[in-house]
């Protein structure tokens, strides 16, 4: 007995549950006939039909193909069936900024090969009771930091850099890095970068709202801390605010309430550790602040660059879509790597996160990718987010070794040395709550 696609479409979906969500599939049939025959029985299927009872037909296409509703686990079962050529999604075209759900761009989430495996480590906990500071170059208002935010202190002192009229104050807010054609070593001058805010995405954009993305810790909460501005940011002001996050006292700055757990420093420049950050660090890591770092982007060896070279900090490496150390990344003396994309062309094999779509001032929050280990340190950040949320009493060095220890692989070539291999947030969570109070 033959069957035709009808029966067997009918055959099979009667099996899926209601709570299936249908969505739209375009169905390309084998010949005129079979086509007519799914589509014609289809419209016998009832008005009030409840999702994923039946396949319903929704039109044809002057290009060829027929649109069906169907649930997801029906559309691979359908593509396999007699007389079906193809099935394709229909899918959900918006301006290039914004789309439906990003999930499926945030590859560096779930990518078996070369992602962190973010769904393992959430079946324990998504970062609450955790705290993570960025320091970095401020944040902009982006619907994905709607109650995540705790309040932050702007540490740039000087106030052409900090373009917000004055020195140090306690609104974080990004006003703008860009540089005029010759200004900050750069003749044709550069865009604002909204870096930080790209970084704080990462780490604990919330979840469930769309469209939008996740970040690897959306229940962890962020201290914005603006420490780079125009041209940068001075070792002074970064040195300050690695001691306030991490609890300790600034003169003519309120204390926080409560210390960071972790601090996301992603950035660098060439040249040893001074004493002042050596200390700041120390000072961090004693009340019980982990510091993670970019390990630069100099293709150099990461001892080379600073704060990478400091010591007690997990420094991170970047790896390609390829699961290969990134061409720009620095290697070497760092601890592990994470997903750092390309760098040059943005685009699908880079990170997707917030941003900004103004050019100078702020204007839209919107969404985009970068590639570079500056993402990729805030994906470790946010992984000790969720370490010390399933284990609030894990001290600094034993997240360090829990990192190094539960690390796999690279899926690609680091001839030149990436640590430990590509960071897991599934495994890492794992082996924290199994060594919980065992400490
Ligand atoms: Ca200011
Ligand atoms: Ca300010
Ligand atoms: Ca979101």
């Amino acid at each position: 007995m033959r069957f035709t696609p009808v029966v067997a479409l009918a055959a099979f979906t009667a099996s899926t549950t209601a709570s299936v969500a249908s969505d739209r599939y375009i169905v390309h049939f084998a010949d005129a006939a079979s086509a007519r025959a799914a589509t014609h029985a289809s419209q016998f299927a009832p008005t009030e039909r409840r999702l994923s009872d039946a396949p319903r037909h929704l039109r044809s296409l002057a290009a060829g193909g027929e649109v069906f509703e169907l649930g997801p686990d029906e559309a691979s079962r359908v593509s396999a069936l007699p007389g079906v050529d193809a099935v394709e999604e229909d899918l959900m075209f918006e301006p290039t900024t914004v789309v439906a759900s990003l999930w499926k761009r945030q590859w560096y989430m779930h990518d078996p090969k070369v992602g962190v495996d973010a769904e393992k480590a959430w079946k324990y906990t998504r970062g609450a009771g955790a705290v993570v500071a960025v320091l970095d170059t401020g944040i902009t208002p982006h619907p994905e930091f709607d109650g995540q935010l705790l309040p932050g202190y702007d540490f740039i002192s000087d106030a052409g850099a900090a373009r917000d009229g004055d020195g140090r104050d306690a609104d974080p807010t990004d006003m703008g890095n860009w540089s005029d054609p010759g200004e900050c070593h750069s003749p044709e001058g550069k865009a604002s970068t909204w870096h930080g805010t790209h970084m704080a995405g990462l780490i604990a954009a919330r979840a469930g709202n769309r469209p939008g993305i996740v970040g690897l810790a959306p229940e962890a909460k962020l201290i914005p801390v603006r420490v780079l501005g125009r041209c940068g940011g001075r070792s002074s002001d970064i040195a300050d605010a690695i001691v306030w996050a991490s609890g300790g006292d600034v003169p003519g700055v309120p204390t926080l309430a409560r210390r960071a757990d972790v601090i996301n420093l992603s950035m660098g420049t060439t040249g040893a550790c001074g004493p002042l950050l050596r200390r700041a660090i120390e000072q961090a890591r004693s009340r019980g602040s982990v510091i993670v770092t970019s390990a630069g982007n100099d293709q150099k060896n990461a001892n080379t660059n600073t704060p990478a070279n400091c010591p007690g900090v997990v420094s991170v490496a970047a790896l390609g879509r390829d699961g290969a150390m990134a061409s720009y990344s620095n290697f070497g003396n760092v601890t592990l790597a994470a997903p750092g994309g390309h760098i040059g062309d943005r685009g699908a094999d880079d990170i997707l996160s917030t941003w900004d779509i103004g050019k100078r001032g702020r204007e839209r929050s919107v969404f985009g990718y970068r590639g570079g280990t500056s993402v990729a340190a805030p994906q470790v950040a946010a992984l000790v987010a969720l370490m010390r949320s399933a284990d609030p009493d894990i001290t600094v060095d034993q997240v360090t070794q829990q990192l190094v220890d539960n690390a796999r692989p690279l899926p690609g070539p680091c001839p030149k040395g990436c640590g430990a291999g590509l960071m897991d947030a599934g495994a890492t969570v794992d082996a924290v709550v199994e060594d919980r109070g065992r400490y």
